[in-house]
């Protein structure tokens, strides 16, 4: 929907922000949803309340100069966008891809901010990364390259000042080797990064926590139609730390995931994916999911990821990258009977698919709340890291679990009390904004 206030704000934000379509469509999809707020707390607009919260707080960019294996000097540029800090510390994960550039990170910053309000724990937003591709580089090249990405981001991060994490390209190894530079630079041991590993202030289950997170959210969106996992195929997109953790979850339950994917192509396995060799080949060997098909020859492999959502399938997870699910591949999915979508990765549906979702009765679970279980359980991993204690992975999981919940039933009341119910994506935007403006106009115009 659109009104005059609506229109203003995306017009100041797209002739600020040329050339981020990234970041243009992640605010426009949110403050169209915010109207009936509007109209219904003048108040907002007074204060300018939007406005604000669509411009970063602050923005770094600097240099990333390193030695690669031949001896010769390499330079990539990092970013860390601190987008908001009304409910707490910025937080937010840090994504290695050469895809990487502002307005990406910009998107993904003020996504953070909703998400991480949805959350209900105490945590700011923002987003960080670096053009830098961690494909093909040896162990060495990745931890210079660390060494030297912190060398300049830890003047402007603290455990109180802004926390990152992982997101696509930095997992256990690389959060290893920010931590110690960290570490070495500042002579302090605290819970700067999340993500950690266990031996070094890191939390049980935050490897699995977005992607079971994703599974709990998914459960309630079926349960509300009247069904669960039990016999349910599967298709999710991607083959890394969301997918793979997705996937475990749904096995345990009872569903049946037939297909994953990398940049490359994807894989089908009628008889339900061997996880055991994923993890292996991807999680070990840090190979290409092609390699499934060798040892599992009644799998295919097809190449180029994009087909992979005319594979029939009742739930598809999409846990890749952004744009990865449009307006064709929505509807295929719709004519093949599938009842649900929920989102892993951040924005991995276009405006269009969304629509097609949700013009066709498809149960749609938005990224900011379907994937918040990540940054959820690093808030716990915070939590953990001030109280110099560890929770068994029982109770991690188990307070996930409710926060999930949680995040579910507000999304639910929110688009009931603003006229659009069981739309989660307008009650996403509306519950996770409400919250952050009612801190920021507690906090006065700063
Ligand atoms: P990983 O790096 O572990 O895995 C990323 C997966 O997505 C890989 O299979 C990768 O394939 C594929 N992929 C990445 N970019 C592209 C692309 N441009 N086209 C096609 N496939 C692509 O990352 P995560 O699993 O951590 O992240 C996946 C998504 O989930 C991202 O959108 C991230 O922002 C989001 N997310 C992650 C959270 C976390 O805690 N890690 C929390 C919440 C959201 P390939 O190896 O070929 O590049
Ligand atoms: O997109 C995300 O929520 C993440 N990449 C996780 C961020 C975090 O701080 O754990």
């Amino acid at each position: 929907m659109s009104s005059a206030f609506v229109d203003s704000v995306l017009a100041a934000v797209i002739s600020r922000n040329p050339a981020e379509p990234e970041f243009i469509q992640a605010v426009r999809e949110v403050v169209e949803s915010l109207d009936p707020v509007i109209r219904k707390k003048p108040e907002i607009a007074r204060l300018k309340i939007v406005e604000r919260i669509v411009e970063p707080e602050r923005q770094v960019l600097f240099r990333v100069p390193w030695v690669d294996d031949k001896g010769e000097i390499q330079i990539n540029r990092g970013f860390r966008v601190q987008f908001n800090s009304a409910l707490g510390p910025y937080k937010g994960g840090l994504r290695l891809h050469p895809s990487v550039n502002l307005g990406i990170i910009k998107f993904l910053g003020f996504e953070q901010v909703f998400k991480n309000a949805l959350t209900t724990t105490p945590i700011g937003g923002g987003k960080g990364g670096s053009d830098f591709d961690p494909k093909g580089k040896s162990d060495n090249e990745v931890m210079r390259f660390c060494q030297s990405f912190m060398s300049e981001l830890f003047r402007h991060i603290g455990p109180d000042t802004d926390v990152p994490a992982g997101d696509i390209g930095v997992g256990g190894r690389e959060i290893g080797y920010l931590y110690g530079q960290y570490k070495k630079l500042t002579n302090s041991f605290t819970g700067v990064l999340t993500g950690k590993g266990l031996s070094y202030g890191g939390s049980l289950a935050r490897t699995e926590a977005t992607g079971y997170g994703l599974v709990y959210f998914t459960s309630r969106m079926l349960r509300d139609r009247g069904a669960d996992w039990q016999g349910k195929r599967v298709v999710i997109s991607g083959s890394g730390n969301v997918a793979i953790y997705a996937a475990e979850k749904i096995q345990s339950l009872g569903g049946k995931v037939v297909a994953l994917s990398d940049s490359g192509g994807y894989i089908v396995d009628e008889e339900g994916i061997d996880l055991a060799a994923v993890k292996r080949i991807k999680e070990v060997e840090r190979g290409r999911i092609k390699e499934y098909s060798g040892d599992h020859p009644k799998a295919s492999y097809t190449e180029g990821c994009a087909g992979i959502w005319a594979v029939p399938c009742d739930v598809a997870l999409p846990c890749a990258t952004q744009n990865e699910l449009d307006g064709k591949a929505a509807a295929i999915l719709v004519k093949n009977g599938c009842i649900a979508v929920a989102e892993g990765a951040n924005m991995p549906s276009t405006p269009e698919a969304v629509e097609c979702f949700l013009a066709s009765k498809v149960s749609f679970g938005p990224a900011k709340a379907a994937n918040a279980g990540g940054v959820a359980t690093s808030a716990l991993e915070m939590c953990q890291n001030s109280m110099r204690l560890a929770w068994t992975f029982e109770e991690v999981d188990a307070r996930l679990h409710g926060i999930m919940d949680n995040i579910y039933d507000q999304c639910r009341a929110a688009s009931e009390a603003y006229g659009a119910p069981g739309n989660l994506a307008a009650g996403a935007n509306i519950a996770g904004f409400l919250r952050v403006a009612e801190a920021m106009t507690a906090q006065g115009v700063v």
